[in-house]
């Protein structure tokens, strides 16, 4: 439920004091999950049950949770996010909660919410979700507002709808807002696309481009997890498959390195010189989707750009061909164009949506073009240990904005190294994995210009 608006003085780009807030007029009267559902205490069990399972495979979190408790770095902060509601990030959202803060949280995606786990998180004193699965548009922005409505001072975003919505509708929450934090590569793009023009209002860190993030979840998460679902949702296999990705980024790189682990042949297409070269030397056969569309069997699109599949690629595609997409926003398959071209549409199975073209070829759809890994109807996300390492990071940087915000203007910021480092280190020591460190002769040495032959 709102909580009442907290006093602060908190620097922005303006520089200005933050103000008490004023009584909100446009409140949202959309419910939390619990409300929603029918057996409640059944769901609940459930939801546990999933991220007790999580929390034994989240060494990180756990090690952070001890000091998050004993500390309280987020004490008097209300936190607001919008994520993926499944098991891992509920346990983020606990970690959250148990160092201080009231946490507010609905989804970032209307197919990728557990229920199960919405209703757990919704049971803890601290924590109100409002996530849930099927929801319309509406319906998910409704659910936005009222995260809004818990006016929080810090936002934690996966695509940054949320963020985009308090600049939007809410401006006058910014000044109560000491950060933010963004989780994945399309968000931190429109992120910096709105600090470019000016119109990003407060300070918020670019979590997917730590090391320890970008390095792991995009390329060994996506990877994973974006393949066995496809596998998983249509029960066909990878070997004797040409298998074309769209896009060789870090999420890209993933999805063809596992692809070609399975015995799949992989093409790759690209729009930046240095990316397909790349993939032409990593020995994948690069070319553009016009004559790629003629050869694939599987199309995975992993670019964060909308129509990099398009009618003409659909025109050349061979019969049974499956299309699904493992990038942030379901704009990389041209949906409304296939429909065009369709003569008939059907559900061929759970998460598979065949468009049958006037001369008999078949094209399957997974997950509605929606990033396979969390939107099919079997999805579980990244693995449990990629998203460990991720939101590790989110835990730290959030600890980072609530202490330190005054050292932050608004725009985007990079996660601070020393952070970065002391989540892999916490990983390193969970795993058992004992490293070298400089001696000083070395260090002196790396930090000197004044040595040569
Ligand atoms: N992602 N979350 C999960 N909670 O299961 N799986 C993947 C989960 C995140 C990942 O970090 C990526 O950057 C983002 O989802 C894309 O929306």
């Amino acid at each position: 439920m709102p909580r009442p608006a907290v006093e602060s003085s908190r620097r922005h780009r303006s520089g200005s004091v933050k103000e008490p807030l004023a009584v909100r007029t446009n409140m949202s009267d959309y419910q939390p999950i619990s409300e929603q559902l029918d057996d409640v205490s059944g769901a609940r069990e459930d939801g546990h049950r999933k991220m007790d399972w999580a929390r034994q495979h989240m060494p990180i979190l756990n090690a952070l949770r001890d000091d998050f408790v004993s500390e309280q770095p987020l004490a008097g902060e209300r936190v607001g996010m919008a994520m993926h509601v499944e098991a891992k990030t509920a346990c983020l959202v606990e970690l959250l909660a148990e160092g201080g803060a009231d946490v507010a949280i609905t989804g970032c995606n209307p197919l990728s919410t557990h229920d199960d786990v919405s209703a757990a998180l919704d049971e803890h004193e601290r924590i109100t979700s409002y996530a849930k699965r099927g929801v319309d548009d509406e319906e998910y922005y409704a659910a936005i507002d009222a995260v809004i409505d818990h006016e929080p001072t810090i936002t934690v975003d996966d695509g940054a709808d949320l963020i985009f919505r308090i600049h939007q509708e809410y401006p006058e929450l910014i000044d109560s807002i000491v950060g933010g934090c963004e989780e994945t590569t399309t968000g931190v793009h429109r992120l910096r696309a709105m600090d470019e023009d000016g119109e990003l209002d407060y300070p918020v860190f670019a979590v997917n481009d730590t090391p320890m993030k970008r390095l792991f979840d995009n390329v060994h998460g996506t990877g994973e997890s974006s393949l066995a679902n496809i596998a998983m949702t249509t029960n066909l296999a990878w070997a004797g498959k040409t298998v074309v990705v769209g896009g060789y980024g870090d999420c890209g790189r993933g999805v063809a390195k596992k692809a070609e682990g399975q015995n799949a042949d992989v093409i790759v297409t690209e729009v930046e010189p240095r990316r397909a070269l790349e993939a032409h030397m990593e020995g994948y056969e690069v070319m553009p989707m016009a004559e790629a569309a003629k050869e694939g069997d599987v199309f995975i699109t992993t670019t964060g750009n909308r129509d990099v599949i398009t009618e003409e690629h659909f025109e050349v595609m061979q019969d049974g061909v499956l299309l699904a997409n493992a990038g942030h926003f379901d704009v990389e398959v041209n949906l409304d164009q296939l429909s065009d071209l369709a003569s008939e549409t059907y559900e061929a199975r759970d998460g598979v949506q065949t468009y049958e073209l006037e001369d008999g070829r078949r094209l399957n759809v997974l997950a509605e073009g929606r990033l396979v890994n969390l939107a099919s109807p079997i999805a579980l996300g990244h693995p449990v240990e990629v998203m460990d390492q991720s939101f590790g990071i989110q835990a730290v940087a959030a600890r980072e904005i609530a202490q330190n915000n005054a050292e932050y203007e608004a725009g985007v910021h990079d996660v601070p190294d020393d952070l970065d480092r002391e989540v892999a280190e916490i990983k390193l020591d969970a795993d058992g994995v004992e490293f070298d460190s400089l001696s000083a002769e070395q260090a002196e040495y790396m930090n000197s210009w004044d040595h040569g032959t």
